[in-house]
């Protein structure tokens, strides 16, 4: 038997044990050695029946996904993966699948290849292939629907989305819920299923009937924009009911070989693995210690203050959240409140829950619980002075090893560090706005921060259910520097003679979440007119500056909040073209020479795209960012850039570097040198 799984008798039944940790993915030779188990049982004259269960935390979690890129053709590895599920269900004796965990992708295949199925009430199991840009691959597509219906499956294997056993069982997929020890209920279920003539799944036909998907494509071609394999996944589970078992399988092979083989799947699988990458930070002492948070403290409740503060809450962290005026602590308390309230709404909590967090904030004005907090969150108004002496002050009140972290989206950590005498204990945690919503956190590590702070931002993080990405110091660290770069290219498009509504449009059709203008309406024109003040000192004489959102500034055209900005707005927030803004941006236009003209929409992309990826790989080259994939998280969770693209840089080097390096030329700028270099040697970021 191989050392992946294991097989023993227990009361007359082989239980057949899956042990591949972490999640007992399909990797080489576990289906083999849960073949040779099974074809073990079918022969073993004291076995009346097979319970396939797995080891460790949970059941199988499916392929194994760092195989996938080592796959040059898909036929061989999956015709033998479908034999061997057909062997498992031509096994002679019935063959129980006992779900705990997860059983997700193949492993859920695996299970439906199984005569039953069984679970415990808080396993869960689902087809999210496409969350990797493929369709299921094993027959899913083929056995799901013949168990809960054509519907039920593809919406499932569309939307990628795991259910509750529960579900699952009142759709058809899980047999039974076995309450208590799952080995033993699944023992006693097999002998039982001992006594009863064997069904195949692949026999079934009884749920089959043809039935419209036409509402559930046109809702998944909304969510999923852009992606192929959503869409592809409904056509195969629709097969399922006009053609043959086998028919259905080759027809849902030709479709998993082409999105295993596209540039959409590399993209998501690269995302699924770098959320996971992100948490590794090189060079950190391995045993730097995780200070425990029972307790934080919050300065500012304002937008930024109240999102952070309703974050500490959701994790059950208790929060003491100070402002200097009882109007604005009103407010920020109010905030906090919608947020919650909002959650209820939504089903994601109960209204029991949202007292239970509230119960655990504390309203102050005078800094009340703040010598106690295990950290202080700074989320004053973005301007360094005022930082630096709210920091100072934290000094004299925070207890010795308490971590002072910063919300600055832009400012130097380290200068912010030296209004303190324990600069080792201070650190980025830059939130986006909404803050309880927005999953990313960059972390943004100073000149003396401890290993241990580090450590500890980026364990708290996943308290906060956020994905938590270091970064060094620099004006804007990753994610902002960058994004400068980009929104002023939007800007010279507008001042050269693009619509606004045109620049949005065709980087949303691309798959950006929002446009950049949009976006600057939502953030505020006056948070970026701000931050520019700040740093007008350091503005070149010769280098151009994004002129018009200033103007806008100027006019009080601060976005959604005073109604208008690049847009205007009415009660439904949605954007409407203002006449307004292209009179204001012809004149900056003309007081700066430039001589509008018809732009085109590759001009928009290349420009706006290509400022992201030069920007990323000098701030690579540079060591602000420890390795591309971060940049691509930061990106994807941070600013709406599309997972199926795989972030800047994964796009960049899927495009070719070296053509990259050609379109950069072609818009008058230098490559970044690192970009030169790869695109000479490896073509790739982590080579
Ligand atoms: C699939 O199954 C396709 C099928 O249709 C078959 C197609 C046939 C193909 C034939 C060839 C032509 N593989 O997330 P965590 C690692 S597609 C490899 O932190 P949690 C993960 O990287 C697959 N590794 O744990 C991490 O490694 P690290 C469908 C996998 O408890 C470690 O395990 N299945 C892996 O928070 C722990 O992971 C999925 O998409 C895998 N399948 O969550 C499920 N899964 O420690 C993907 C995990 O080195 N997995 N790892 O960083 C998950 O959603 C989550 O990992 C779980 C556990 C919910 C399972």
């Amino acid at each position: 038997m191989s050392e992946l799984v294991r097989y023993e008798l227990d009361r007359g039944v082989a239980v057949v044990t899956i042990d591949n940790p972490p999640v007992n993915a399909l990797s080489p030779g576990v289906p083999e050695g849960i073949q040779t188990a099974i074809e073990r049982a079918a022969a073993d004259a004291e076995a009346r029946a097979v319970v396939v269960i797995g080891g460790g935390r949970t059941f199988i979690a499916g392929a194994d996904i760092r195989e996938f890129g080592k796959i040059v053709s898909g036929e061989k590895p999956r015709l033998a993966l479908y034999r061997f599920l057909e062997g498992i269900e031509d096994c002679p004796k019935p063959v129980v699948m006992a779900i705990h965990g997860t059983a997700l992708g193949g492993g859920l295949e695996v299970a439906m290849a199984g005569h039953y199925r069984v679970a415990v009430a808080t396993a869960q199991v689902g087809q999210p292939e496409v969350k990797l840009g493929i369709i299921p691959g094993a027959a899913g597509t083929q056995r799901l629907p013949r168990l809960c219906g054509v519907t039920k499956a593809a919406e499932l294997c569309s939307s990628g989305d795991p259910i509750s056993a529960l579900e699952a069982h009142q759709a058809g997929i899980i047999d039974a819920l076995i309450a208590g020890d799952l080995r033993s209920g699944a023992i006693d279920f097999a002998l039982d299923a001992a006594t009863r003539p064997i069904s195949k799944v692949r026999d079934r036909h009884d749920k089959l009937a043809q039935e419209s998907l036409l509402a559930l494509r046109t809702r998944v071609s909304k969510k999923f924009r852009g992606q192929t394999a959503p869409l592809a996944a409904i056509d195969a589970v629709e097969a399922a009911a006009s053609l043959t078992f086998a028919e259905g399988c080759a027809f849902e092979a030709s479709l998993f070989n082409d999105c295993l083989f596209s540039s959409q799947s590399k993209a998501l699988i690269h995302i699924f693995f770098g959320e996971r990458t992100v948490a590794k930070i090189p060079g950190l002492a391995k045993d730097a210690p995780i200070t425990p948070i029972a307790q934080a403290a919050i300065v500012g409740a304002g937008t930024m203050g109240s999102g952070i503060a309703t974050c500490y809450l959701n994790a059950g962290i208790p929060v003491a959240l100070q402002e200097a005026g009882q109007e604005a602590l009103d407010a920020g308390v109010a905030r906090i409140r919608r947020n919650l309230a909002s959650a209820v709404e939504k089903g994601r909590i109960t209204a029991a829950d949202a007292e239970k967090r509230l119960a655990l904030l504390s309203p102050t004005l005078t800094y009340e619980g703040f010598a106690t907090a295990d950290i202080i969150i700074e989320a004053v108004f973005e301007n360094l002075e005022l930082k630096m002496q709210t920091f100072a002050h934290l000094d004299t009140i925070a207890k010795p090893g308490a971590i002072l972290a910063t919300n600055t989206s832009t400012l130097n950590i380290d200068a912010i560090a030296a209004s303190t005498r324990r600069p080792s204990q201070v650190i980025g945690h830059h939130f986006f706005s909404p803050a309880h919503v927005m999953r990313l956190l960059e972390i943004v590590r100073g000149r003396e921060t401890s290993d241990s702070v580090i450590a500890t931002s980026m364990d708290l993080a996943k308290r906060l259910k956020k994905v938590g990405v270091l970064a060094g110091n620099c004006r804007g660290f990753i994610g902002n520097r960058m994004f400068h770069e980009y929104m002023s290219q939007a800007v010279f498009l507008v001042e050269e003679g693009a619509e606004p509504s045109f620049v949005d449009d065709e980087l949303s059709k691309w798959g950006m979440a929002m446009g950049p203008l949009a976006v600057g309406d939502l953030a505020g024109i006056d948070v970026g007119w701000r931050i520019r003040q700040e740093f007008k000192h350091l503005e070149q004489p010769g280098v151009r500056y994004a002129k018009a959102g200033d103007r806008l500034a100027e006019l009080g055209r601060y976005g959604q909040k005073t109604g208008k900005g690049w847009y205007l707005y009415g009660p439904d927030r949605k954007p409407v073209p203002d006449p307004e803004v292209t009179a204001i941006v012809e004149t900056v236009a003309r007081e700066q020479g430039i001589t509008r003209r018809a732009i085109s929409s590759d001009e928009v992309l290349e420009r706006t795209l290509l400022s992201l990826v030069n920007e990323g790989a000098k701030i690579l080259a540079e060591g602000i960012a420890l390795r591309a994939v971060d940049i691509d998280i930061i990106y994807v969770n941070g600013y709406g850039f599309p997972a199926w693209r795989g972030g800047p840089m994964k796009w960049a080097e899927l495009e070719g570097l070296a053509a990259i390096c050609d379109r950069i030329r072609a818009l008058g700028w230098q490559p970044a040198p690192l970009l030169l270099s790869l695109a000479e040697g490896s073509g790739k970021f982590d080579a």
